[in-house]
């Protein structure tokens, strides 16, 4: 009886272009950040896209900044997937993601200056994406300077509107912009105008624009289809997709520290719904850990160092936004985060990266857990209050005191650094399977 049944679904489903989990052992590769971002998410992704055939943004714009480094040269990537360059992986930008038009084309002319080429044959972008408009930049900044002192410390990049626009139902997708123009006109007005009546200093050249997207629409054409039924008939296909989180979990709308947090779903969810996968589709989920800790923007930072530590770890690794150029603010590595986003995401493994900004410090802290009225709890905070004032419990362990950047094997790591990431893992419970020791791609540890 059972195997009619097996037979008849093959039947049914003989034509079926969506991979059906139950059936399936080729999982997707997740990459996520584990702290408040910038830990070297595209550095890792760049790594393993020379593994893989596909590499996806889920969720975020062109707010996310992620650098790779590859023989000595420099790119930044905002919108396009981290594994752009490499020239055997496609890549998909997923319904997830808010795409502003100009700011893609303009990241893929800059690349293509440095060498990037043949992108046209290699990126995939969702008609379902929702579209970044200037008004939406515009309204960001305006949006920041009302709330005065209590700003957000947003990149300005209109990612908070944009999802507004989309969860009231206002919003207009990359697809809209490819079907009948008169409607899509039509859309656009009706979003103009009701922002020029909530901002009346709002300026917007309506016809400007639409003349714009008119443009945009011819080139941004050959590049868009369907990417549900795209990826799912290539992991069916036992094609290798790897996808890249932008941003991270303390940024995460709804598991980071609200309202300072950005507008996307930076953990485990935003993968299936940014994507269309379902969560059985998921595979290996590696948490990328800065070996401290930085936050860009205004909220609350327990192991925030004000001090010349700071201002070391702030300098030695260049903490400054990809993005914005703004300073990163710095603290201690701060394992009470990471265990809550490794709860939340279920990491697999992890990649700590930046261990080598340490090499100068001849003692290193470690939070490991908060107290608050001097009792432990046992649950990350959700009021911003409540974690504004929480007292971090430290464990104090030696520095290594010398040079790491060399080292491309754990045996070769000295035994304090060792230890650190010991402590880490032994904290965590999950396995460090990369140790970043520079930037470069070369610069890896491989743990495994
Ligand atoms: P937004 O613009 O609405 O997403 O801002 C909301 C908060 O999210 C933070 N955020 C980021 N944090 C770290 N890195 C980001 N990318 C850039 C980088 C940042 C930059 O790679 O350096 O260049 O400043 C990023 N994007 C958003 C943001 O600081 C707000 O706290
Ligand atoms: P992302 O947003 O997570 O992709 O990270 P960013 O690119 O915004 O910031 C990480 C910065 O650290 C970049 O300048 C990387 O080149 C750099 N980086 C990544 N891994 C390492 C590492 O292991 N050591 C050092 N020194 N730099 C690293
Ligand atoms: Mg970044």
């Amino acid at each position: 009886m059972a195997s009619i049944t097996n037979s008849r679904h093959s039947e049914i489903n003989g034509d079926c272009v969506y991979t059906l989990p139950k059936m399936q052992s080729n999982k997707v590769t997740v990459v996520l950040g584990a702290q408040w971002g910038d830990e070297g998410k595209g550095k890792v992704v760049d790594l393993l896209a020379l593994n893989s055939d596909i590499v996806c943004r889920c969720q975020g714009g062109n707010n996310a900044g992620h650098t790779v480094v590859v023989d000595g040269k420099e790119f930044d990537f905002h919108l396009l997937p981290s594994g752009i360059i490499n020239q055997k992986c496609t890549s998909v930008i997923g319904n997830g993601v808010v795409i502003h038009l100009p700011g893609l084309f303009e990241e893929l002319k800059k690349n293509e200056l440095k060498g990037m080429e043949g992108w046209q044959e290699r990126l995939i972008i969702s008609d379902r994406a929702h579209l970044v408009f200037d008004i939406h930049q515009q309204v960001d900044g305006l949006q920041e300077a009302e709330k005065g002192k209590n700003s957000l410390g947003t990149t300005k990049k209109g990612i908070g509107p944009t999802y507004s626009s989309k969860a009231t139902r206002n919003g207009i997708r990359i697809g809209d912009l490819l079907g009948d123009f008169h409607m899509f006109e039509e859309k656009f007005r009706t979003l103009a105008e009701t922002y020029k009546r909530m901002f009346p200093s709002l300026e917007v050249d309506i016809d400007g624009e639409l003349a714009k997207y008119k443009e945009y629409a011819i080139k941004i054409r050959p590049l868009v289809r369907d990417t549900v039924s795209y990826l799912h008939k290539e992991i069916k296909n036992g094609k290798k997709v790897l996808v890249e989180g932008a941003n991270a979990a303390m940024l995460d709308i709804d598991f980071g520290t609200y309202p300072y947090v950005t507008s996307s779903n930076c953990s485990i969810g935003g993968v299936c719904t940014g994507l269309g996968l379902p969560p059985n589709l998921i595979g290996e989920v590696l948490g990328v850990v800065k070996a401290y800790t930085t936050r860009v923007g205004d909220g609350p930072f327990p192991t925030e160092l004000h001090d010349d530590t700071g201002k070391l770890l702030q300098e030695r690794g260049h903490e400054f936004g990809v993005t914005t150029k703004r300073l990163r603010r710095c603290g201690w590595l701060d394992l009470v985060v990471v265990k809550y986003t490794a709860a939340v995401n279920g990491y697999t493994s992890l990649c700590l990266t930046k261990l080598d900004i340490l090499d100068t410090l001849e003692e290193i802290k470690v939070g490991v857990a908060y107290k608050l009225n001097g009792k432990k709890i046992d649950y990350f905070p959700s009021s911003m209050p409540e974690l504004s004032s929480v007292e971090v419990e430290y464990i104090t362990v030696p520095g290594w005191a010398c040079s790491t950047i060399a080292i491309r094997e754990l045996k070769n790591l000295p035994a304090q650094a060792h230890s650190y990431v010991k402590l880490i893992e032994d904290y965590l419970q999950v396995p460090v399977k990369y140790i970043g020791v520079g930037q470069g791609r070369e610069s890896i540890i491989n743990v495994a």
